[in-house]
């Protein structure tokens, strides 16, 4: 697949580089390649064609010293590791503070969790500014820039007062928000001109497309917007931006093959042996509000009060995995989810035969989570929002005997593909997802099969590689009727979930 797109060298741009740079007990510095599907499907793609991956290594230590291990750990790839240097300050404010006080909880709809600091969108452009800088050096006229998620929403305007004019693409990893929550950001208009700079805009579900369009058509002047399918375009004054949906995946063929091996099956016949005669139910979240944490363990307690014949034949498996601790809103987050995880137990444990929740809050190693996937029947991914959630996509991979069943909320951007095989529901509804878990606990096993089959043969076909060559594709192409819709992915609705 990745031999259709055209042979320019890529330049990849994220906040931070896809190698954890941490300095050994030895004071040396060591190199861990990063993992996830983002990363293994772009790596490929750089040493095929050469180029350069522009970003954060992670630490605000000396950047010369960083440079040359990246270059000498990486002089064979193919590719080059740049880093741009960042101060304390600015990842406080840039970082902390614009990305994930201000966008992260916006975009997600929770606008009452933003921190509107004036401070931070000042250091934010300037550290766009930043990164534009080191990409301006490293690049040529024929590259092709591609710029990745909200820390970086201002890099194309950056580089065009540089004066780059090679072509840039975006991909937001989030969701874009619905007009009415946009406006409330104080630099909307910058930004949403910030974002029209770009040549190709990719966003995860025709949602957050459909919301991108309508912000644009309210906000800016001259601006029309046509065509159907994938790719739609946009003439904003003399330019023409693109405009798509591409809903990213993971590297499904090689989530099997690790899902198989026999590590895991050693797992997973532990965890049975430890937890038997039982249904497990598995949740597995970053740390973080907008993965609905608490109303899934509220829907689990109902469930518990409304359905006693679950107690002893489920157990629920949350693991929560530390991120951003730094800030306030996920500290208190955590303390929230441990008294509830405590109440829980604490009213329905029976002495020495069942505990119904299992908690954890650390991060899992591959073969770990693998086994959890792998071990646990039903799986409770029920975000408030969540632009795809890959999670959700990595426990169909997993079970290769389709006979597990996914529990989702329409909120997760994963929902549009993924709607004829899960239970949908509403993460806000109590007892909606508490029918849900006991609709999924006395399912058949026929029925399980032909849910599971039909997500995982969605998620086979619509897989990373897909992913990253209709995107690369889709800025070059000269007929954009050759991008249809995916084919599990025609909403039936405008809001993309079935209505009755
Ligand atoms: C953003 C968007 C969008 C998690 N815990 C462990 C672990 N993981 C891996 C999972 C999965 C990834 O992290 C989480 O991906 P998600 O998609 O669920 O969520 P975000 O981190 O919020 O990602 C999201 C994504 O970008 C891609 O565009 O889908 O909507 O928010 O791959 O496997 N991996 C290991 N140990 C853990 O403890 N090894």
């Amino acid at each position: 697949m990745i031999s259709q797109t055209p042979k320019e060298r890529l330049i990849v741009v994220s906040n931070r580089l896809p190698f954890v740079v941490r300095k050994g007990s030895d004071k040396q510095w060591k190199i861990t390649p990063g993992s996830g599907g983002l990363v293994t499907a772009l790596l490929p793609v750089l040493r095929d064609r050469g180029g350069i991956w522009i970003g954060w290594p992670g630490t605000t230590d000396k950047i010369d010293d960083i440079s040359q291990v990246l270059a000498d750990s990486n002089r064979d790839a193919g590719y080059a590791l740049v880093p741009v240097a960042l101060t304390d300050d600015e990842v406080h404010k840039f970082y902390q503070g614009f990305s994930n006080e201000v966008i992260w909880p916006l975009f997600h709809d929770l606008q009452s969790h933003c921190n509107f600091d004036p401070s931070y969108w000042q250091v934010y452009k300037e550290v766009n500014h930043k990164y534009a800088q080191v990409i301006a050096r490293q690049s040529k006229e024929n590259d092709f820039i591609w710029v990745h998620d909200y820390h970086l929403m201002n890099v194309a305007t950056e580089l065009r007062h540089l004066g780059v004019r090679s072509r840039i693409g975006f991909f937001l990893h989030i969701p874009f928000p619905s007009l009415d929550i946009f406006l409330k950001l104080p630099w909307r208009f910058e930004l949403l001109h910030a974002l029209l700079d770009y040549d190709l805009i990719g966003f995860q579900t025709l949602r957050d497309r459909r919301n991108f369009v309508q912000c644009i058509r309210a906000m800016v002047k001259h601006v029309t917007v046509q065509g159907k399918g994938q790719v739609l375009t946009a003439n904003v004054g003399d330019r023409e931006v693109r405009i798509g949906a591409f809903s990213i995946s993971i590297d499904y063929n090689t989530f099997i093959e690790e899902a198989t091996g026999a590590e895991v099956i050693e797992k997973v016949r532990q965890l049975h042996g430890v937890l038997p005669d039982r249904q497990l139910i598995l949740g597995v979240d970053r740390l973080d509000y907008t993965k609905g944490i608490p109303n899934r363990l509220e829907a689990f307690r109902n469930a518990l009060v409304r359905y006693p014949e679950l107690h002893r034949r489920i157990t629920l498996i949350q693991i929560v995995v530390p991120s951003r601790e730094d800030i306030p809103k996920y500290h208190d987050l955590r303390t929230t989810i441990e008294q509830m995880v405590g109440h829980i137990n604490g009213e329905f444990t029976k002495f020495g035969r069942w505990v119904p929740i299992h908690y954890m809050f650390r991060n899992l190693t591959r073969v770990e989570l693998l086994a959890y996937y792998r071990a646990c029947e039903i799986a409770l991914v029920t975000p408030l929002k969540d632009g795809m959630n890959l999670v959700a996509k990595e426990y169909c991979a997993s079970s290769i005997k389709e006979e597990n069943v996914l529990i989702l909320s329409e909120f997760a951007g994963a929902a549009a593909q993924l709607q004829n095989g899960a239970l949908l529901v509403n993460p806000y509804d109590i007892e909606g997802v508490a029918d849900a878990i006991y609709q999924a606990f006395v399912m058949d096993k026929a029925e399980r099969q032909g849910r599971m089959r039909r997500m995982r043969r969605s998620i086979s076909k619509y897989n990373i590689f897909w992913w990253v060559d209709s995107f690369l594709r889709a800025a070059i192409a000269k007929d954009l009727s050759a991008f249809p819709l995916m084919e599990d992915y025609v909403p039936k609705t405008d809001i993309d979930v079935p209505v009755i």
